[in-house]
């Protein structure tokens, strides 16, 4: 008896030791970290909120004052990129937004943009 209790405890530590270096890991690349890229997939469950401050069309980039994020970023302005120029067409500043953004080629990126009314 003794002995399965304790193989039962060694699973557990052993399980909890992994999860929380993927946290980890995670928080360090979540935000800003031009060299990492988040896994696909990640990005639908990742809206982030936040107000367009600059809409600069001829350079593709957009300032956002995002809010504070659940991975611990506090609430800053970020200047990403936007390639889609549909999507910039649309950004003004002063509008509120959730949004995702991606790191690609070595910058922040957005790839979707919703309105808040
Ligand atoms: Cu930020």
């Amino acid at each position: 008896m003794s002995h399965t209790v304790r193989y039962i405890l060694v699973i557990a530590l052993t399980a909890t030791g992994y999860c929380s270096l993927a946290q980890a890991q995670m928080d360090h690349s979540s935000h800003g970290a031009a060299t990492t890229k988040p896994a696909t997939g990640m990005a639908d469950s990742a809206m982030e909120e936040g107000v367009v401050k600059k809409v600069d069309k001829n350079a593709g980039k957009v300032a956002i004052a995002h809010a504070a994020q659940k991975n611990g970023m506090p609430a800053m302005t970020m200047v990403y990129k936007v390639k889609d120029t549909v999507l910039l067409e649309q950004l003004q500043a002063g509008q509120k937004i959730r949004f995702v953004s991606d790191s690609l080629d070595a910058s922040m990126t957005l790839v979707r943009v919703e309105q808040v009314k």
